[in-house]
C-alpha cells in the first residue's frame, strides 16, 4: 500500500490445499518468518469458486484455468500477507518457479513439491497483482500493521 516505508511492500501469499493436506503450513510459514518477512494478515478458509476466478482471471480461457480453480478449491487454503523489503521479489524466490522440477533445492516448490499441477503455494508476481489479491483477500480491518522488534536486527 501507499503509506508503507520507502522500499517496503506488501505481498499475498497462499499455501494451497495440496500444503494444508500434507501438513507442510508450519514449515512453510516458518520459511517466510525465517527470511524476515513481516506477517501482517493471516486465514485459514475454503475459498469459494467465485474468488477464484477472480483471483485467476489473468488464465481464464487457458487449458489449465478450470483444473486449477478444481484443485485450489478441493480444500482449505491459508492466505497470508507478508510485509518486507522487496517483498514481491522475494517471496517469488522463496517459493521458486512455478514447474517444482526445475525449481532448485532451497525452495519451497524445489524442495518440498514435485508437478505444477500441485505446487502447493502462490505468490504474487507484481506490484499490480499484490495491491489487487490483497484487496481481493483480505479485508482492510484484517491486516494488521505492527512494530516486529527484531527488525532492528534486520533492517
Ligand atoms: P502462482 O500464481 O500460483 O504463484 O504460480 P506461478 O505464478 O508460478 O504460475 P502462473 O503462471 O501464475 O500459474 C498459476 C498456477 O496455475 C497452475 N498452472 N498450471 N501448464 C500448466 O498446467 C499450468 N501452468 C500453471 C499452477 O498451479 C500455477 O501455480
Ligand atoms: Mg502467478
Amino acid at each position: 500500500s501507499s503509506h508503507l516505508p520507502e522500499g517496503i511492500e506488501r505481498t499475498f501469499v497462499m499455501i494451497k490445499p495440496d500444503g494444508v493436506q500434507r501438513g507442510l503450513v508450519g514449515s512453510i510459514i516458518s520459511r517466510f518468518e525465517q527470511k524476515g518477512l513481516k506477517l501482517v494478515g493471516l486465514k485459514f478458509m475454503h475459498a469459494s469458486e467465485c474468488l477464484l476466478r477472480q483471483h485467476y482471471a489473468e488464465h481464464e480461457g487457458r487449458p489449465f484455468f478450470e483444473p486449477l480453480v478444481k484443485y485450489v478449491q478441493s480444500g482449505p487454503v491459508v492466505a497470508m500477507v507478508l510485509e518486507g523489503p522487496d517483498a514481491i521479489k522475494v517471496g517469488r524466490l522463496l517459493i521458486g518457479t512455478t514447474d517444482p522440477s526445475k525449481s532448485p533445492p532451497g525452495t519451497i516448490r524445489g524442495d518440498l513439491a514435485l508437478q505444477t499441477r500441485k505446487n502447493l503455494i502462490h505468490g504474487s508476481d507484481s506490484s499490480e497483482s499484490a495491491q489487487r489479491e490483497i484487496e481481493l483477500w483480505f479485508g482492510q480491518r484484517e491486516l494488521v500493521g505492527w512494530e516486529k522488534d527484531s527488525d532492528k536486527w534486520l533492517l
